[in-house]
């Protein structure tokens, strides 16, 4: 029996792996999997979004990443996550190695102050073109803005373990990834974004993306 999802592609599109979280907190929605699955099997300049969800977990999430990194060999994987209390889709630049949670995941455990991988270096830069995503962000008319930080909670910890994996040879050669914060959804909380902006911005995000392989600031600055 062929259980290889890679046989079962009836094309050679590449995929683009879009995750979003699960509700956690109070919240009985959680937008970035509405946006992901919104965006499921949209094509891309030959490339095919395949959407999956995360639990907002420590530990859970990473485990369930690596398994769709592994099976799905993605050129590109987009993680969005809920960030209530921001009025604009947040570009992350950058993972650090840290879990310190405000709040219980959905499991209960509330990791303060421990490393994502105990062996991994500080800090890793998200590897998809964050300039380039802002501007076609801001271009389909949706609020958007680049971020410094993750916060030290499950999202921050999947950016982190995701550029973890690719540094150590996950997916197909030269992957690339990254990680982008969404508002509460209208109704959820101020400020808001409905889901349809969401989903537009995302989108246009996705298209910078596959088309700008690198920001030029990056090539310049960074190492990875
Ligand atoms: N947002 C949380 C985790 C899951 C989600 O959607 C965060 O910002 O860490």
């Amino acid at each position: 029996m062929i259980n290889d999802t890679r046989l079962l592609t009836p094309h050679a599109d590449r995929v683009i792996l879009l995750t979003g979280f699960d509700p956690f907190g109070d919240a009985p929605l959680n937008p970035s999997w509405l946006i992901a699955q919104a965006l499921h099997g949209q094509r891309v300049a030959g490339h095919v979004v395949v959407a999956a969800q995360l639990p907002t977990v420590f530990g859970q999430a990473l485990q369930r990443l690596a398994a769709l990194v592994h099976a799905q060999q993605p050129a590109m994987t987009l993680c969005l996550g809920l960030a209530g209390g921001r009025g604009a889709l947040s570009i992350e630049r950058i993972g650090i190695n840290i879990n310190d949670a405000r709040i219980p995941d959905n499991t209960g455990a509330q990791p303060i102050d421990t490393p994502v991988a105990p062996d991994g270096p500080a800090a890793y830069f998200a590897s998809l073109p964050i300039k380039a995503m802002l501007r076609a962000v801001l271009r389909a008319g949706v609020p958007c803005e680049v971020s410094q930080t993750a916060g030290t909670f499950v999202c921050n910890h999947v950016l982190y373990g995701l550029m973890h994996l690719l540094a150590q040879g996950a997916g197909p050669v030269g992957a690339r990834g990254g990680f982008v914060h969404v508002p509460w959804l209208t109704g959820q909380g101020e400020p808001h974004l409905p889901l349809r902006d969401m989903v537009r911005g995302v989108h246009a995000a996705l298209w910078a993306a596959v088309l700008a392989p690198q920001d030029i600031t990056l090539q310049a600055g960074a190492t990875h």
